[in-house]
């Protein structure tokens, strides 16, 4: 047995509270190197008597990746208090205890060793990771306000072009987008399915992104003012749609009175500590292009990327914090926002996000913080900072599996549980799923054109846990490349929607919802990966309910295997009914529903 690969932490992702008299024990061992696993757990102060020694009780081994086997035990401790250990049996028929004093060989005496064990020396639930419960029902559709739809053309900023003027839309176009537009086609979006609604920034910027704030407490006036977007968040209240907005509080924008006073006053300015200036005087970029400002390379001053426009703040001084944490919670209380998106998260000091934290689900218990972060964020995730991330990480396997051919099924699927491993359960359940956004190509165009191929990795998407997103236009078939390409205007006209995308999405959504539990909750087993083939099958169950998947990426048609004989197919693309049975065409997908038992219930 490979001892060294052993591993366990308690108080993380390897032991946590998920929810009151459930508490989670995950160990990590080499990938089919280890047969049985068991946990010896007790109360520290009965380590003394006979029970304690009572046979240990099996884990399950839950996930595999690449490397490693993890296990999973759903366990409790009347008392809250809990010393435990784990008996590890090799394939090679090595037995060891392994414990908080390392690996050694399984000897019953180092039972009675009372600092043997790891230890959870009271689990408050206080301290247990909590996220919104209503986010796990949620499928979010996110918006770019300036190209969803034009609902008063009075706003339009100057040179505003005429909807869709630009097949291909340039970085600084304006196409006179704004919160009435948006108003406007609520109806579209309660019918589309969808219950979240993620809006990119709002506030008074310069750009058509605004990610370039001027004035976070206003609305942009392209975009409308105070009274658009109480209505907009009440008439979307109103249809069950819970509102996001975008945080923007990496940097200011060059525009922004701050750092206007900066340029102005230099040293002299109330503001120069609201950024991280380097030496004055600052360098003045105002004249440069877009493309100049997005590429000045290292200033005097920090900004995001190598954006000259994009001063970073100093979220460390505490003016900063007090003017950020005002922001974000005048949004909450004034309009009664459900959940706010930090972008550029990843680069916003720690310090400065657990203040928001607990400022903002202070004000709003059931607030959802979602951290703008790509890549695996554990240190953002342990309950007092952010509930979830865009979870782009995760989403990549099945973007590299079914757009860039770059991954077989076992390699994708040890890719996502490589992922779902570094969380706790309640976070995955909550963790925002997309495959693509404002910064990224669309899906359409990532997948060369193959809606087949969109159609299965949306739809494998939306049956793994983890809350989905649908970026706006996606439904009727918009494609595009990188930013600014992926940020096209809305088609409203219907005949040229891609009307069977658009319909697809509300069957997947309303499947979704359907079967919200399992697909949340249950049991995942990856129960046929070819990777010879490019065929994925596998289930999902809770309880006497499962559901069953297949999906053919190869240029094959395969035989469906005879779990779906007595199966009532819920959703399907190329799904052939012929003399030998089910068949799968290539490209194509599948979603049985087969209950175990009556199928009454
Ligand atoms: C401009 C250019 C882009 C360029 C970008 C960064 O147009 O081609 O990629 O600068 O240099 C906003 C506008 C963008 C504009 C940008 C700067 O929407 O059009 O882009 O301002 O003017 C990283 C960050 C991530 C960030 C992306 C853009 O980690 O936080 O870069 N995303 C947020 C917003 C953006 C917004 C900003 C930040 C700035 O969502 O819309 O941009 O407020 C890999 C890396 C990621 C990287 C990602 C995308 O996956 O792992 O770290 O994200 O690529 O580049």
């Amino acid at each position: 047995m490979n001892t060294a690969a052993l591993y366990h932490r308690p108080e993380s992702e390897y032991a946590y509270l998920y929810e009151k008299g459930h508490f989670h024990i995950r160990m990590r061992t080499q990938l089919g190197d280890v047969t049985r696993v068991e946990l010896l757990s007790g109360d520290p102060y009965t380590l003394h008597s006979d029970e304690w020694f009572r046979d240990g009780v099996a884990m399950e081994k839950v996930y595999s990746t690449n490397l490693h086997d993890y296990w999973l035990i759903d366990t409790n401790e009347p008392t809250n208090r809990i010393s435990y250990g784990f008996r590890v049996v090799g394939e090679d028929g090595v037995e060891v205890f392994f414990s908080d004093q390392g690996v050694q060989p399984f000897e019953a005496s180092l039972l009675r060793e009372a600092n043997a064990y790891f230890r959870m020396p009271y689990v408050h639930e206080i301290d247990a990771f909590k996220a919104p419960t209503w986010v796990r029902d949620t499928i979010w559709y996110q918006i770019f306000p300036e190209r969803f739809s034009n609902g008063d053309a009075t706003l339009n900023p100057e040179n505003t072009l005429a909807w869709e003027e630009k097949a291909n839309p340039g970085r600084d176009d304006f196409y006179g987008g704004d919160l009435q537009g948006i108003i406007n086609n609520l109806d579209y979006l309660k019918e589309l399915g969808i219950n979240g609604l993620y809006l990119c920034p709002i506030f008074k910027a310069a750009s058509n992104h605004k990610y370039d704030t001027i004035d976070y407490y206003e609305i942009d006036p392209a975009f409308g003012n105070k009274a658009t977007f109480k209505k907009l968040v009440k008439e979307a209240h109103d249809r069950g749609i819970k509102i996001m907005l975008d945080a923007v509080f990496n940097h200011l924008g060059w525009h922004s009175p701050q750092w206007q006073d900066v340029l102005a006053h230099q040293e002299r300015s109330e503001y120069k500590d609201w950024f991280h200036i380097h030496e004055f005087p600052v360098k003045n970029l105002g004249d440069l292009t877009t493309d100049e400002m997005e590429n000045v390379g290292v200033v005097n001053y920090e900004t995001f990327a190598f954006t000259g426009h994009m001063p970073k703040l100093n979220t460390a001084n505490p003016k900063v914090q007090a003017y950020l944490l005002d922001i974000a919670t005048y949004w909450i209380k004034e309009f009664d926002i459900d959940a706010w998106r930090l972008d550029v998260a990843n680069e916003v000091d720690h310090t400065f996000w657990k203040q928001f934290y607990k400022e903002t689900t202070s004000i709003k218990s059931d607030l959802y913080i979602l951290g703008e972060i790509w890549h695996s964020s554990q240190s953002w995730l342990n309950g007092d900072e952010f509930h979830a991330v865009m979870n782009y990480a995760y989403t990549n396997n099945i973007e590299n599996y079914f757009f860039n051919n770059t991954l077989t099924p076992m390699q994708m699927v040890a890719g996502l549980n490589t992922q779902l491993m570094l969380y706790r359960q309640q976070t995955t359940e909550v963790m925002f799923n997309l495959l693509d956004s404002h910064d990224t190509a669309r899906i359409l165009t990532k997948a060369n054109g193959n809606k087949a191929r969109v159609k299965a990795a949306l739809f494998f998407m939306f049956t793994q846990t983890g809350t989905p997103c649908i970026y706006y236009g996606t439904e009727i078939g918009l494609d595009g490349g990188n930013d600014p390409d992926c940020r096209k205007c809305m088609v409203w006209d219907t005949e040229r929607q891609d009307l069977d995308m658009l319909n697809f999405t509300k069957d997947m959504i309303r499947f979704r919802k359907r079967y919200a539990e399992i697909l949340t909750y249950g049991k995942v087993e990856w129960h046929d990966l070819r990777d010879d083939e490019q065929v994925i099958g596998y289930k999902r169950t809770l309880g006497n309910e499962t559901l069953i998947f297949y999906f053919n990426q190869s240029k094959e048609k395969v035989k469906l295997d005879r779990l779906l004989e007595n199966a009532d197919i819920q959703l399907s693309i190329n799904l052939a009914q012929d003399e030998e049975g089910l068949t799968l065409q290539e490209d194509g997908f599948v979603a049985c529903y087969h209950v175990k038992g009556d199928k009454s219930e």
